[in-house]
């Protein structure tokens, strides 16, 4: 690998650091087709990195819903054939995600240990928290992105040559549709991907049901919604699907219990329960789903919420559908 420089987008080059909806700090490169890079070099002066097959690797977590929808992206949009895998160990330590599940814990492709390894790497000066999904340039070990709200646009608007044929269309192309989908979009990352965690780290009585009440409230009003569409939006998944099971799916395994978002198992609400299962079937939704590191890493590294650090048994999975079928 190539001395590291940093890169464009990053802390170390802008002198300044992005700050995210969480208050978190990111890597922003981008990877585009505009950029004004050739394969094989680094990112141009605004940051955007040469779109090339095989180069990219993204590092996800299973338990973790954002990287889940990065990765969901990826596989529904076929994207799997051109940028690699890599699989985290659920567990981190005070070192951060490990790349503990390969052989000599160590990744395959960019010989690191640890996530952090990656960032250090890119900018010795990084101050945010070394989060996946990261998507990695494999050429050079550099981080090129862990923005994760910008990272699905792209793999759905600039990968568009490497999409499979029969790729559903994530985002509308009419201008009025694209606005409807993404105010729906963002309520359910405000109201639901976070309204979880909104829930489970209440530090109060007060917030906590106020937290509850906006969850369960968005909840059911989606619900209303689907009792007249398969989808979101229709009958073609969008992005907003993909956003809303990346929740739903972690739903009674962990948030019901561990969070305290109690009024309802997802499995007790038929409407979203039927759609949660119909989107499961779907290439790239069930099989992304890995309810062993969702428990695990939840239950073990949720200290605050269980400092017993006991993985319940349940629920019992025998209800989800058969993914071979
Ligand atoms: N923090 C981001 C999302 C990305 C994220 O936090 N991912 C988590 C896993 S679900 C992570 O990697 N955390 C590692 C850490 O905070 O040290 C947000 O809430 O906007």
């Amino acid at each position: 690998m190539s001395q590291p420089q940093p890169i464009p987008g990053s802390p170390a080059a802008n002198g300044a650091t992005s700050p995210s909806p969480a208050g978190a700090t990111w890597i922003t490169g981008r990877v585009t087709r505009d950029s004004a890079s050739d394969p094989g070099e680094g990112p141009d002066d605004q940051g955007r990195w040469p779109l090339e097959p095989g180069r990219y690797r993204l590092v996800i977590s299973l338990a973790c819903p954002w990287a889940h929808r990065a990765n969901l992206t990826r596989r529904v949009l076929g994207l799997d054939q051109v940028i690699s895998l890599a699989v985290v160990d659920p567990i981190r330590d005070e070192r951060g995600w490990r790349f503990w599940l390969d052989p000599d814990h160590r990744d395959p492709v960019m010989g690191i240990e640890y996530l952090s390894e990656a960032f250090r790497a890119t900018d010795p000066d990084y101050s945010g928290r070394f989060t996946v999904p990261t998507l990695i340039d494999t050429v050079t070990g550099q981080v090129v992105t862990n923005d994760f709200p910008q990272l699905s646009p792209d793999l759905i608007t600039e990968w568009v040559d490497y999409h499979r044929p029969d790729a559903p269309a994530l985002l509308p192309t009419d201008p009025d549709q694209r606005a409807e989908h993404d105010e729906l979009a963002e309520q359910i990352t405000a109201d639901v991907n976070r309204g979880v965690y909104r829930v489970g780290y209440a530090e109060d009585q007060h917030s906590y049901e106020a937290a509850y009440d906006r969850l369960f409230g968005r909840l059911d009003q989606l619900s209303q919604r689907l009792e007249s569409h398969r989808f979101l939006f229709g009958d073609t998944v969008r992005d907003a699907d993909i956003r809303l099971f990346t929740t739903l799916v972690r739903f009674d395994a962990v948030y019901h219990g561990l969070f305290r978002c109690n009024r309802h198992k997802l499995s007790e609400l038929p409407v979203l329960w039927n759609y949660l299962r119909d989107l499961y079937q779907l290439p790239g939704f069930g099989d992304t789903v890995d309810f062993d590191h969702i428990k695990r890493h939840y239950y073990l590294t949720d200290t605050d919420n269980n400092p017993s650090g006991i993985v319940p048994k349940g629920p019992d999975l025998s209800g989800w559908p058969s993914l071979n079928g």
